[in-house]
């Protein structure tokens, strides 16, 4: 450590902190911007200011090292003035139709413009650069007139997901962030992840919001609507309300949907059980069958996209299985509308997704198993947080309800989905035991759990070695396949999300501002409600949800059928 002094006060600090963390560990919050940890560390926006005694002019604390005998004010009015003017500055150039904003209640802009108490925000305006918004992507659209250029958008495509589409294009006034040659986003090799969105701090990208089309279905008399909520939503609903993060709000969500006006509130944990079953069998057959190996998860489609753009050369080693969201449309229509005699062109399957590239899945070809669409509209967690506050429900009042029957059952297999490793964990549980033929005594296969990139194990099975890995955002998953294609490693079973730390830390999910994301183990705590969740259930091996028993008895006859293969499965393109 090394000794310094904070507004007069002494301290002692870890001697590689930056003057903003050491003002952090010293109780002290300063405001920032543009600063993401170990993404954007660039001092750029220069709202984070604070007087170092002796040097000439302010310091951008985020990217100052600290050092011994170093006295630092956070707090002068010389600070104070700085930031201020900073921020109108910012402001002059920001489109501030706040009121119904997106973000609004939920802008960093905002709170800072508070904060630092300007109100006069129209000070410096002028003329100003005009933008056409980018609405060629299928899942979110760009509004530059809200940018406020502080690079985290950037810095999470090339930095984060090793994708890098986006960047500064043209300079001085001109400066603005786009595409290369400023083509639609649709227009390149963009993931969909969404990654971008859950790091800007303002309204200037975000989802497609869809929620006037469910709205219109709801209130439609010929149409039966069917929701199923991704597992990761439990574990995060609750945030967009007020709540502690990780607090699992299952029963209030179910219970919301069902005032919202749906027909029946299931359960994608059902279709992550039936998932398994099929992959589990896809792996066992390509094991015992000389097929492709090693077999690579197929669920998130920003990594099924991601693979399509930068590996195809490796299609041929993803898993055949649609996603869990696409599987749950897909037996919607077909099993449950012949079981209730629906026909399913009236059937409208709603997700409730923590992911933006979802609502691209939705659309990709092959994805129809009854004739029509299987899913009709995936919405963010964001998109259902406001439906449930347009329709004035009190979320945190509501009581805890059960999911309808009977795609609402789930084991401890599906909700494990929504965290990295949790894919592999669930088809392991499946796997080992169909492989030995005995009863798995312990089903937790710690190895793959937890926040780490990657990760890797091996499990002596029926006198076999089987090696598997796990990988979570898309940076992470390049580096794995490097060593895959290289030689250096071999597996026989890879997972891989397209998002850090999985599905609970999506493009879609409740944006926390840098302040919470730079500090707290977001990813760790929003995964241990669903391992909680898993503890706490009867059942934790997807081949034991009786649902999916019928299912296959009454209907697609086996994991790997014709029938199974003919709803359940698609293809991918180089
Ligand atoms: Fe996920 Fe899914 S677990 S991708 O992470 O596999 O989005 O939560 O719904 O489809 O089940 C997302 C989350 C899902 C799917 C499931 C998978």
């Amino acid at each position: 450590t090394i000794n310094m002094k904070i507004n007069g006060m002494s301290v002692s600090v870890p001697k590689n902190a930056t003057i903003l963390e050491a003002c952090r560990l010293s109780g002290i919050q300063i405001p920032t911007l543009c600063y993401l940890k170990e993404i954007n560390e660039i001092g750029a926006c220069r709202i984070c200011v604070v007087e170092v005694k002796g040097a000439r002019s302010l310091v951008a604390s985020c990217c100052a090292p600290v050092n011994e005998g170093m006295e630092v004010f956070t707090n002068t009015p010389k600070v104070l003035d700085s930031r201020k003017k900073t921020l109108q500055l910012i402001l002059s150039t920001h489109n501030r139709s706040c009121l119904s904003c997106v973000r609004s209640g939920n802008c960093e802009l905002q709170k800072l413009a508070k904060d630092l108490k300007v109100e006069d925000e129209g000070y410096y305006d002028g003329e100003n650069e005009q933008y056409e918004i980018d609405n060629s992507a299928a899942h979110m659209y760009r509004d530059n007139s809200k940018c406020i250029l502080c690079r985290r958008c950037v810095a999470a495509c090339s930095k984060l997901q090793k994708v890098g589409v986006i960047g500064p294009n043209d300079r001085g006034f001109a400066s603005h962030i786009g595409s290369a040659f400023d083509l639609g986003l649709g227009d390149t090799s963009c993931i969909s992840c969404g990654q971008c969105i859950v790091a800007c701090p303002t309204g200037a990208i975000a989802e497609k919001d869809q929620t006037d089309e469910v709205w219109a279905a709801l209130a439609d008399p010929d149409k039966y609507v069917v929701v199923n909520t991704a597992p990761s939503i439990r574990a995060t609903l609750g945030e967009a309300f007020g709540m502690p993060i990780g607090t699992n709000v299952q029963g209030k969500m179910v219970a919301a949907l069902r005032r919202l006006g749906f027909d029946k509130v299931f359960d994608t944990d059902f279709s992550a059980d039936l998932t398994i079953m099929e992959e589990a069998n896809e792996f066992l057959d390509r094991v015992q069958n000389g097929g492709q190996l090693p077999l690579i998860t197929s669920c998130s489609p920003g990594w099924v996209k991601f693979c399509e753009h930068y590996y195809p050369d490796m299609i041929g080693n993803l898993s055949s299985c649609k996603s869990p969201q696409q599987m749950f449309g897909a037996i919607t229509k077909t099993w449950y509308a012949e079981k209730e005699g629906i026909d399913p062109k009236k059937i409208f399957v709603v997700s409730i997704m923590p992911c933006t590239a979802k609502k691209f899945e939705v659309g990709r070809d092959d994805q129809a198993a009854a004739g029509v669409p299987d899913v009709d509209v995936a919405l963010t967690t964001r998109e259902l947080a406001r439906m449930i506050e347009r329709a004035g429900l009190q979320f945190t009042d509501l009581p805890d309800e059960d999911f309808d029957n009977p795609l609402g059952e789930a084991t401890g297999a599906g909700v494990i989905f929504g965290a990295t490793g949790g894919v592999m964990e669930a088809a392991l549980r499946t796997a080992v035991e169909t492989l030995t033929g005995e009863e798995l005594q312990n089903v937790e296969f710690t190895e793959v759990r937890g926040t780490a990139g990657i990760k890797e194990a091996t499990y002596h099975v029926a006198g076999m070695d089987v090696n598997v890995a796990v990988a979570s955002g898309t940076r992470n998953a390049d580096e794995l396949l490097k060593r895959v294609q290289s030689g250096e490693k071999q597996y026989h079973f890879i997972e891989i999300m397209g998002c850090p730390g999985g599905c609970v830390n999506g493009g879609g999910q409740p944006v926390q501002h840098a302040a919470v994301r730079n500090n707290i183990d977001l990813k760790g705590l929003r995964a241990a409600a669903l391992y909680e969740a898993d503890r706490n259930l009867p059942l934790r091996k997807s081949h034991q949800n009786p649902v999916i028993k019928k299912v296959y008895e009454e209907y697609l006859e086996k994991p790997g059928s014709h029938k199974a293969h003919s709803i359940l499965h698609t293809s991918y393109v180089k």
